[in-house]
């Protein structure tokens, strides 16, 4: 494969039609601040559909991943229940939307960082959430049809004794895409009051099962003070593209170290930090501002996709101010509303999921264009609730109304194969 052929393709997750806020993720400030609000799914899907379209514009690729079955019945059957008898809290686990945030599906390691010249996806297990870790069988049969093929290797999770949440903690940076990369997997020892939810022996083992040359291979530990501010994944405090690493200077435990080896790695790399005393670490995780899309369009001016509560936050929008004006690595910033999402912690940034490849190689009903995002959002325009109350949860109508929007969504993209994962 000739280098020009990768390109970076976000693949985003289509947020699905039980989205609802019940406070499931000890340590995601906004999913506990939010719990019990009643939830739009149909404008949150609808919000997410907008995103995509804003990334096509700048020239970009983009795919997706479908919303997942819920309630999750097969699940609930291993616990020896339904959703009809769970207890209220169970039955919430069963009816998260969560898949939605793709950066959480897997990791992955583009065929230039590999030993065997494959592009490895691992997907991950996200056993520290019970709403989230029952995700992965589904997630599993989606890489596998998207990525199916010699050209990539997809791997089932690593075993639950180690929390695995996938790209959220992985960065990769390399002068282009199509280059070989350094790639940096960042894990959490202890978040005070808050779980760590990266394993560093998960990570390790994603290093070796995706066959990465050890000395392009990073671990670093997050700074226990993220996690217990709020950053319960590192892609809340940083992000990376190209040789550019964005982050909050409370990001992570020894940043000298890291930003040490990135420089003698890394080819041109080059570090936006932002200083606390500019952007305080609660600034950062309630505006979202580095769960960004950090991404290179076509015209080649790197452009930041941030939320608009960034917009809305003085202390980073002046921030963004004085870096747009310093004529610094960030060129552009293009703010999208993703505040349903973002009511539960995911920004622009959790909702995508990162695989540089020959877009030929991925199965084409994953890949979008404007024309059938025109075809997905008027099946959610139809189909999908248009809120729901956590309250409602259980109730027999809702169920039935979101188990056919969902198949609605897979029939119309020609993938109803996927309709029992
Ligand atoms: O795992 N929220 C997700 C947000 C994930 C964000 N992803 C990244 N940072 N990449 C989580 O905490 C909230 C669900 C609820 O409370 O119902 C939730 O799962």
């Amino acid at each position: 494969m000739t280098m020009s052929e990768i390109r970076e393709i976000n693949f985003d997750g289509i947020v699905g039609p039980s989205h609802n806020y019940a406070g499931l993720s000890l340590g995601n400030l906004a999913s506990s601040r939010n719990a019990g609000e009643v939830s739009q799914p149909r404008a949150a899907a609808l919000q997410g559909v907008d995103k995509m379209r804003s990334n096509l514009a700048l020239g970009l690729v983009q795919g997706v991943f479908l919303p997942q079955p819920r309630p999750a019945r097969e699940w609930l059957s291993q616990l020896g229940t339904s959703v009809e008898d769970a207890d209220p809290v169970i039955a919430a686990n069963a009816m998260s939307a969560s898949a939605m945030w793709a950066a959480n599906a897997a990791t992955v390691s583009p065929a230039p960082d590999t030993a065997d010249g494959r592009c490895h996806l691992t997907v991950a297990n996200l056993k520290t959430m019970a709403h989230r870790s029952h995700e992965w069988p589904a997630t599993l049969a989606q890489l596998q049809l998207a990525f199916a093929g010699d050209p990539f290797r997809v791997h089932a999770p690593v075993p639950p004794a180690f929390g695995d949440e996938g790209a959220a903690n992985h960065m990769r940076l390399t002068p282009s895409h199509g280059e070989p990369g350094v790639e940096v997997f960042v894990y959490g020892i202890s978040g005070g009051p808050f779980p760590a939810r990266q394993h560093v022996e998960a990570s390790k083992a994603i290093a070796r099962l995706h066959r990465l040359d050890p000395s392009r291979t990073i671990f670093a530990a997050q700074s226990e003070e993220a996690i217990a501010a709020g950053a319960f994944h590192n892609d809340v405090v940083a992000v990376a593209n190209g040789p550019v690493l964005f982050a909050h200077e409370k990001a992570f435990a020894d940043r000298d170290a890291l930003v040490t080896e990135l420089q003698a790695k890394v080819p041109g790399f080059e570090l936006v930090e932002v200083p606390d005393a500019e952007v305080p670490l609660a600034d950062a995780i309630r505006s979202y501002l580095f769960n960004a899309q950090l991404v290179t369009p076509t015209d080649g001016a790197m452009t930041l996709v941030a939320p608009t509560e960034c917009r809305d936050t003085p202390s980073v929008s002046s921030w963004i101010e004085r870096h747009l004006a310093s004529n610094g690595a960030i060129r552009r910033v293009n703010f999208v509303d993703v505040r349903q999402s973002m009511a539960n912690g995911g920004g622009p940034a959790c909702l995508r999921l990162r695989v540089a490849c020959d877009p030929s190689l991925v199965d084409p009903r994953f890949i979008v264009d404007n024309a059938k995002l025109d075809r997905i959002a008027e099946v959610i325009a139809r189909s999908w609730p248009k809120q729901i109350a956590t309250s409602e949860l259980q109730s027999a109508a809702l169920v039935r109304d979101i188990e056919n929007a969902r198949l609605s969504l897979l029939e119309t993209l020609e993938l109803s194969g996927l309709a029992l994962h």
